[in-house]
C-alpha cells in the first residue's frame, strides 16, 4: 500500500482540478510497521475524530486490535485522504496506560474499585444532593468528542430527568460562536455551506482559520484547486504567517482583537462600491439600512489604522470579495475566541447576505466547527441549547420537546438560557453546584486562568466525576474516575462541520473494564431511577441504534432533520448531509437554496441579542424586527478589548494549535510520530520583536500575564510584530515531574489567559490578552517546534521537521 510521510509532508502530493470538476481520489493509509494490507483481518467503517472535517476512515483490525487506518475513497468529504493526526493518532487507543477500571478517592488517593462501587458513589451523591438541594446542585460538563447517541441520551437525562439547567459542553470554548453567529443571522443553527463549495468558488476567504493545520484534508482540497486551472483567489485574515497566509492572494495580518473593525472596513468598501445584490437584500433580508449607516462612516483608512494593516491590502481584499462570482467564506477560532467574537463572525454572514451569495454552488458560509462531533453536542442539546434547535424561550417548543420525551414541560428547565460553562464553574466556585460530571474534556488544561480552575475543581466540597480514557490532569482531581471506551471500541454516528453524518462502527473490544460513554450514561439513568411522567423508564433505549431512532423522532420536522437516515443507509455510504427526510432522502447539500430561513418568530431557535452588549431581544422585539421570517443583517460597532497591551504587559498574547497535536495531547502525545514532530512547548515572536528584546531562536523565555507565567523556547517566525503566540497543547500529565502547576514555570498556555468571554456566545477569550516576555536563559539549541507550517522559522538554519515514514526512528527529532 502506498504510504506517504504525512509528518514531513502533511498535505501530500497534489491532484489538481478545475472549477466545477470533481476532486480526484487519493487514498492515504498507515499500518502498523511490518503489517501489509494482506495481513489485515478486516476493515471497519468510521470517520476521523481529531478535528471537525469528518474524513471517512476504514479501521484496520488485526488479531482483535486496531492496527492501522485507510482513507475511504468513496467518502464525499475526503475522497480517500487522511491528515497526520488521523494516520498516526489511533495508536493512543492501544496505549498501555488506558484507564481500565473505575477509580474512587479514598483518603485522598485514587484507588481501583468495581463499577458497582464507583457508580453507587456517583449516584448516591447525585441522589442525595437532588433531594437536599434540588437539581441546580448538579452540573454536567461534556464535550464535542462523543457520538450523537451519547449526547442525546445525556441531554434527556440532564434536561428531562434530573431537571438541571446546568448542562454545557467544551463546545462553549469551541463553536459557541459559530452557533451564535448562525442564530443571529438566520435565527437558527445549521451550517449553510458545503465542502463542495471549494470545487466551485472563485474566491475563498478564511477568517481566523488556520485550515492548513486544523483541517489538513480541506486544505489539500483548496491546494488542489490552487494547483489546477482557473484557481480561486485566497484572502487570509490572521496575525501569523500560516501556510494559508503564504498561499493567499491577500494576507491581512491584523492586530489581534480587531476583527470587527476589519469586517466593518471590508463591508464599507463593498457597500460604497455598490457590490451588493439589491434584489436579494429586498426579498430575503431585514436590517440592511442599519448596516449601511453603521459602516458608512467607517472608511477603510480608519479600519486599516485600528487593525494596523496596509489600507491598500484591505481595499484589495474588499475588491476580491466584492467582485467574486462564487464566494466561499470560512471562520474559526481567530474570530470565535477573540474580542467581539459573535459580532465579527456575523459580519462574515453579512458579506454573503449583501452579496446574495448563499445556497448556490461555491457560495457558502462555513461557520466552522472544531471538534469532530461538536455539531451533535449542539443539535442534541448537550450544551446550552435544547435538542433539535428548539427555542428555550418559546413555550410551544418546550411543550413539543416534552411530548417527545413524555415528561411534563415544567420538568424541562427553561426559566433562563441553559447555563454556560464559565458560569457553571463560577457556581462551583461559589458552592451552589456541588456535583460536576465531566465527560470527555480536560478543563484543568483547556479552560482559561488555570490557577483558578484548579482551585475550583480541587475543592473538597465539590464532588467531581471524570469520565475519560486516560488519567488526565482533570481526572487526577476527581472523586470518581470512570473509564470510557472510545472511537473504534463503540458504535455511533457523528456529524462534521458541513452537516455530513457518518456511522462509526465498533472495530475492537475496549480495554479492561472500560465501557462506552453511552453504556455508562444508561447505567447512571437506571441507578438514578429516572422516569417519564407515566412512571416508565425515562430513557427508552439500551443501545446506540435505539438512541439514534429516538433522536430521529426528536429531530423530525426540525432544521436538523435526521428522520430519513438510518444505520442501514449510512452503512457503506460516503456520508450523508442533514436535513434528510422523506422529501430529501439523499440529504441536503446546501441550506437556504430557496432564500427561505428558519426565522419566522414561531419557528426560530433564538430571538437574538444585541451584538455589542449581549442583551437578549424579547419575543415582541423579534416579531417587530423580523415578522416575515427573513435573514437578519445585524450591524455592530467596534469597541476596544477589556485588556489591551501596555505598560508592564506590552504584547498581545494569542494561543492556538499545531498540525501534529490535538488539544491537551492525551491522544497525540501517545502516538510517537506526532509527539516527536512537536515534542515541547514553544513561543513565537517576529524577527523585529526578537531583535528589540535581544533574544534569539532557542532562547528560553518566560511569558507572563496578570494570571500567571509559563516558560517556552523561542521560535522566531514571520508573524506580525507586537504578538507572542503559544500553542495550548502542553499540560502536565507527561511533564518532567517535580513541577508545581502555577509556580510560573509551567508549559500550559492557559496559565496566562483571562477569565472573560464574548457577551453574545459566552465563548471564552483565548486569543486576546496582554503579556510580558522576558529572557530566562540563552538557548543551547533551536526550538523543537515544527518547521512545516505556521511555526516555520523566519530565518534559515533551523533543522526541518523530520519525517517518520514507517517504523518510528527514535530520536528522529534531533535534540528533542
Ligand atoms: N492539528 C489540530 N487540528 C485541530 C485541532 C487541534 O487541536 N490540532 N483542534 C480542532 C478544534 S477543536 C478546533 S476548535 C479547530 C481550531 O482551528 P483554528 O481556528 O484554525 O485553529 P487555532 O490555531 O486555534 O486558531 C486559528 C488562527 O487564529 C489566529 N488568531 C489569533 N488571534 C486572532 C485574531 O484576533 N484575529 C484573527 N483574524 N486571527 C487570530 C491564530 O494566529 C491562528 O493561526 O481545530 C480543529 N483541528
Ligand atoms: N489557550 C487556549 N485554550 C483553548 C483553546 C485555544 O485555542 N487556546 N481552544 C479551546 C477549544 S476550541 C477546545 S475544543 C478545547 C479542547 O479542550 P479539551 O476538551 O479539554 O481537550 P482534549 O484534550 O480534547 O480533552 C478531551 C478529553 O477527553 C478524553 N477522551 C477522548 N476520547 C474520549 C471518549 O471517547 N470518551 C471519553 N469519556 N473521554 C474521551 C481525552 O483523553 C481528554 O482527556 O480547548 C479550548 N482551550
Ligand atoms: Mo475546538
Amino acid at each position: 500500500m502506498p504510504h506517504a510521510d504525512r509528518i514531513a509532508e502533511p498535505w501530500g502530493e497534489r491532484t489538481p482540478y478545475g472549477p466545477g470538476q470533481s476532486w480526484p481520489v487519493r487514498v492515504d493509509a498507515f499500518l502498523e510497521p511490518g503489517l501489509s494490507e494482506q495481513d489485515v483481518d478486516r476493515w471497519v467503517q468510521s470517520a476521523s475524530i481529531l478535528h471537525s472535517n469528518g474524513d471517512g476512515i476504514d479501521i484496520a483490525v488485526k488479531d482483535g486490535r486496531i492496527a492501522g487506518v485507510r482513507g475511504r475513497a468513496g467518502d464525499r468529504v475526503n475522497h480517500g485522504r487522511l491528515g497526520s493526526k488521523d494516520l498516526y493518532g489511533w495508536q493512543a487507543g492501544n496505549s498501555p496506560d488506558r484507564l481500565r477500571r473505575p477509580l474512587i478517592r479514598e483518603q485522598g488517593r485514587l484507588v481501583e474499585a468495581s463499577w458497582d462501587t464507583a457508580m453507587e458513589r456517583v449516584t448516591g451523591t447525585a441522589r442525595r444532593l437532588l433531594d437536599e438541594q434540588g437539581p441546580s446542585a448538579l452540573g454536567f460538563y461534556t464535550t464535542g468528542q462523543l457520538f450523537l447517541e451519547e449526547y442525546y441520551t445525556l441531554a434527556l437525562i440532564a434536561h428531562g430527568g434530573i431537571g438541571t439547567n446546568h448542562v454545557d459542553g467544551n463546545t462553549r470554548l469551541c463553536t459557541a460562536t459559530a452557533a451564535a453567529a448562525l442564530k443571529e443571522s438566520f435565527a437558527s443553527d445549521g451550517q449553510p455551506g458545503s465542502y463542495t463549495d471549494v470545487d466551485h468558488a472563485d474566491v475563498i476567504a478564511l477568517y481566523g482559520h488556520n485550515v492548513a493545520e486544523t483541517q489538513t484534508v480541506l486544505w489539500s482540497r483548496i491546494l488542489d484547486r490552487l494547483a489546477g486551472p482557473n484557481p480561486p483567489a485566497l484572502v487570509c485574515v490572521d496575525p501569523r504567517e500560516t501556510a494559508v497566509a503564504r498561499a493567499a492572494t491577500v494576507h491581512l495580518a491584523n492586530r489581534p482583537g480587531t476583527n470587527l473593525a476589519l469586517m466593518n472596513g471590508l463591508l464599507h468598501e463593498i457597500i460604497e462600491n455598490g457590490w451588493i445584490d439589491e434584489r436579494y437584500l429586498r426579498e430575503h433580508t431585514v436590517g440592511f439600512e442599519e448596516l449601511r449607516k453603521r459602516v458608512h462612516d467607517f472608511p477603510a483608512e480608519e479600519a486599516a489604522r485600528i487593525c494596523d494593516v496596509p489600507v491598500a491590502d484591505l481595499r484589495e481584499a474588499a475588491r476580491l470579495i466584492g467582485t467574486a462570482e462564487r464566494l466561499l467564506s470560512t471562520v474559526l477560532q481567530g474570530f470565535y475566541q477573540s474580542h467581539q467574537a459573535t459580532a465579527a463572525a456575523v459580519q462574515v454572514n453579512n458579506v454573503h447576505l449583501v452579496r446574495g451569495m448563499l445556497g448556490r454552488p461555491g457560495c457558502g458560509v462555513l461557520q466552522m466547527n472544531g471538534q469532530p462531533t461538536a455539531q451533535n453536542t449542539r443539535e442534541c442539546g448537550a450544551d446550552g441549547d435544547l435538542p433539535g434547535f428548539r427555542n428555550w424561550s418559546n413555550d410551544a417548543h418546550v411543550r413539543d420537546l416534552a411530548r417527545v420525551w413524555n415528561v411534563d414541560p415544567l420538568d424541562i428547565p427553561h426559566y433562563a438560557p441553559p447555563t454556560h460553562a464559565m458560569q457553571m464553574l463560577r457556581y462551583c466556585e461559589e458552592g451552589s453546584i456541588r456535583f460536576l460530571y465531566v465527560i470527555g474534556t480536560n478543563p484543568a488544561v483547556s479552560l482559561p486562568e488555570l490557577r483558578r480552575i484548579r482551585s475550583i475543581l480541587g475543592q473538597e466540597r465539590l464532588f467531581l466525576v471524570v469520565q475519560d480514557i486516560f488519567l488526565s490532569e482533570t481526572a487526577q482531581l476527581a472523586d470518581v474516575v470512570l473509564p470510557a471506551a472510545t472511537w473504534g471500541e463503540k458504535t455511533g454516528t457523528f456529524t462534521n462541520a458541513d452537516r455530513t453524518v457518518h456511522l462509526s462502527e465498533q472495530a475492537v473490544e475496549p480495554p479492561g473494564q472500560a465501557r462506552s460513554d453511552l453504556d455508562i450514561l444508561l447505567d447512571f439513568a437506571r441507578r438514578m431511577e429516572l422516569t417519564d411522567k407515566d412512571g416508565a423508564p425515562l430513557v427508552k433505549w439500551s443501545d446506540p441504534e435505539g438512541a439514534f431512532e429516538g433522536w430521529k423522532e426528536c429531530s423530525r420536522g426540525r432544521p436538523c432533520d435526521y428522520s430519513g437516515l438510518s444505520y442501514e443507509l449510512l452503512r457503506g455510504s460516503g456520508g450523508i448531509q442533514w436535513p434528510c427526510d422523506d422529501a430529501r432522502p439523499g440529504g441536503t447539500e446546501r441550506l437556504y437554496e430557496d432564500g427561505r430561513f428558519w426565522s419566522a418568530p414561531d419557528r426560530c431557535e433564538d430571538y437574538g441579542r444585541d451584538l455589542v452588549t449581549g442583551a437578549p431581544l424579547s419575543e415582541t422585539e423579534y416579531r417587530a424586527l423580523n415578522p416575515g421570517g427573513k435573514a437578519i443583517i445585524k450591524a455592530a460597532e467596534y469597541v476596544p478589548p477589556h485588556e489591551e497591551p501596555g505598560g508592564p504587559y506590552p504584547f498581545w498574547l494569542i494561543t492556538g494549535r499545531t498540525l501534529y497535536h490535538f488539544h491537551t495531547r492525551t491522544k497525540t502525545a501517545r502516538a510517537p510520530q506526532l509527539q516527536q514532530a512537536a515534542p515541547e512547548v514553544w513561543a513565537e515572536l517576529s524577527p523585529g520583536e526578537a531583535a528589540r528584546l535581544g533574544v534569539a531562536e532557542g532562547d528560553l523565555l518566560e511569558i507572563t500575564t496578570p494570571r500567571g507565567g509559563t516558560r517556552a523556547r523561542l521560535r522566531v517566525t514571520a508573524m506580525r510584530d507586537g504578538v507572542v503566540f503559544l500553542p495550548f497543547h502542553y499540560g502536565y500529565w507527561d511533564g518532567p515531574g517535580g513541577y508545581e502547576p502555577g509556580d510560573g514555570t509551567g508549559s500550559a498556555a492557559n496559565e496566562l489567559t483571562i477569565t472573560d468571554w464574548d457577551p453574545v456566545s459566552k465563548q471564552p477569550l483565548f486569543k486576546t490578552a496582554a503579556a510580558r516576555v522576558t529572557l530566562v536563559a540563552r538557548g543551547d539549541r533551536p526550538s523543537a517546534a515544527p518547521t512545516t507550517a505556521a511555526a516555520r522559522p523566519a530565518s534559515p538554519g533551523v533543522p526541518p521537521t523530520t519525517g517518520t515514514s514507517g517504523p518510528v526512528a527514535s530520536g528522529a527529532r534531533g535534540g528533542a
